[in-house]
């Protein structure tokens, strides 16, 4: 049976449904950035809340693609969550969607929303990379080809701070205010975001740039559930519950969202739906980033040259498991002390559960897809804790391991000899370092070492980062992932 409206009521009775009417919700909340994550994630928290305030439901805006949107309206905005659990799958159809629209196809739709006053929050996961900041200095890239764009083009931006401030300069003639929630994984992603938002604002229009300084909350909040692209494994089992759908989501069964309870125009009970509003998120933010996320890239890079296709994979390798639990010791303790005394969030509980979510063997979640980005992923989950280390005289060998792997990684060929297809916005500059250094591995060290956007311009000087990153690093090259750890005492057998 296709999916949509007409199919609510005639679901096979295993497929939970929303307890409310979706073409009764009104639209409180603009999202920019409709993947996975949003529709696994923000949308089905607000999915659980709906029936006690319908006016919350999502207008979607897709920057760039129109395939989810397309398949989005086909099937009146309706989708199947596929929580996929060790022992089995459990659909779910989101109906928080009430809109999607594709930026692309032209602005008026979308600043229509971002100017209406029932529009009360806009929330963002554009991928870390979608931002076009410095990742090592959060500051806005101004030589970005889209803010450049977007500089003499305000009424077509390309980029997702171009769309919201041209919202924002419409919704300026109304006055009303309005809460901007960045929920993806950035550090301090509120805060960093205002920012950004402000910068580009001012060299835009500084009347806007007053404007949202006094009426623009950006609360911060940490948002995590693992969610793998789509794959034909979500159609296959949406059909295996009777369901035709084109755009199903795949996740774990964990979701966690931390929120900064800053909105000055309102939000949905989110607490409800399990959502915690803390005072200060930082804390959750770090272990999140560095336990989690931090792990996950150096997974991705060892995982992915020594062979791994997926993190289920890498992570039941002993190998890459023991260089998990080595990175989480040097992590750890860069923690505040405050996550010590609060429930689940304890390092040894947390990391317990982090191994257990990786090893979900119904998730493919692909080692290529964490990989990818890294120039902008690294400086928060991995690099930030090198500094705090350094600083305090403490090792960072399992961190400079990590991204040793990810200099192998981006070099561009796995132990194996394949060649990886590395995306990441300075894939450009990585090929022509990596063809600079013509197979030396010192060289490519250096090289790569220099990214100032990556590791700022304190890290490549710090001779004990730098030895330790091309001490394994020359160890990759020779001997690959699987021998260099088996040979190295901390990781192998000694
Ligand atoms: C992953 C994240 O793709 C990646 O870089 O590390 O998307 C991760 O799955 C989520 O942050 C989990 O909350």
């Amino acid at each position: 049976m296709k999916l949509d409206r007409h199919a609510l009521a005639a679901v096979d009775r295993r497929v939970n449904r929303p307890d409310y009417d979706p073409a009764s919700i009104g639209c409180g909340i603009v999202h920019l950035g409709l993947g996975s994550f949003h529709r696994a994630h923000q949308a089905v928290y607000t999915d659980a809340v709906l029936v006690r305030d319908p006016a919350w439901g999502i207008c979607g805006v897709s920057l760039r693609s129109r395939g989810v949107v397309d398949a989005l309206v086909r099937q009146d905005h309706l989708y199947t969550l596929l929580v996929r659990a060790p022992q089995g799958i459990e659909p779910r159809i989101i109906g928080s969607l009430r809109e999607a629209l594709c930026a692309a196809d032209g602005m008026h739709a979308v600043v229509a929303r971002l100017a209406a006053p029932a529009t009360r929050i806009v929330s963002l996961t554009v991928t870390e990379k979608g931002y076009c900041h410095h990742p090592a200095s959060g500051r806005l890239d101004r030589a970005h080809p889209d803010i450049l764009h977007d500089l003499g083009n305000r009424d077509a931006p390309a980029s997702a701070l171009g769309v919201l401030l041209f919202g924002l300069a419409a919704r300026m003639a109304g006055g009303a205010p309005l809460t901007v929630l960045c929920c993806d994984n950035l550090p301090h992603n509120g805060a960093t975001v205002r920012a950004l938002a402000l910068e580009l604002a001012a060299l835009m229009n500084p009347r806007l740039a007053r404007w949202i300084e006094a009426e623009v909350s950006f609360p911060s909040c940490m948002v995590d559930r693992i969610v793998p692209s789509s794959s034909a494994d979500d159609h296959d089992a949406a059909r295996r519950f009777g369901l035709e759908d084109d755009a199903p989501v795949g996740t774990e069964p964990f979701m966690q969202w931390v929120i900064e309870d800053k909105f000055t125009a309102g939000r949905p009970a989110w607490q409800d739906a399990g959502a915690q509003f803390v005072a200060d998120v930082a804390p959750f933010e770090l272990m999140k980033l560095r336990m989690l996320n931090g792990a996950h890239s150096t997974m991705a890079y060892l995982g992915y040259l020594a062979g791994h296709a997926t993190i289920c994979a890498a992570s039941s390798d002993p190998l890459i498991a023991r260089v998990v639990e080595c990175l989480w010791d040097e992590l750890a303790p860069t923690l505040p002390a405050a996550l010590l005394t609060t429930p689940g969030s304890d390092p040894t509980a947390y990391r317990r559960a982090l191994m257990a979510r990786f090893r979900n063997p119904a998730l493919a979640h692909r080692t290529w897809q964490i990989a990818m980005d890294g120039s902008q992923k690294l400086p928060q989950r991995l690099l930030g804790a090198a500094r705090e280390r350094l600083a305090r005289r403490q090792g960072v060998d399992t961190i400079a391991l990590a991204v040793a792997g990810w200099m192998r990684y981006v070099a561009g060929s796995d132990d194996q000899g394949g060649t990886i297809e590395v995306r990441d916005p300075l894939a450009d500059s990585f090929s022509k370092i990596a063809r600079a250094a013509a197979g030396d591995s010192q060289a490519l060290g250096r090289g790569l070492l220099g990214l100032s956007a990556v590791f700022g311009d304190d890290l490549a000087h710090d001779p004990r980062f730098r030895e330790a990153v091309q001490g394994w690093l020359t160890k990759l090259a020779a001997n690959g992932v699987r021998a260099t750890l088996a040979g190295a005492a901390q990781f192998g057998r000694g």
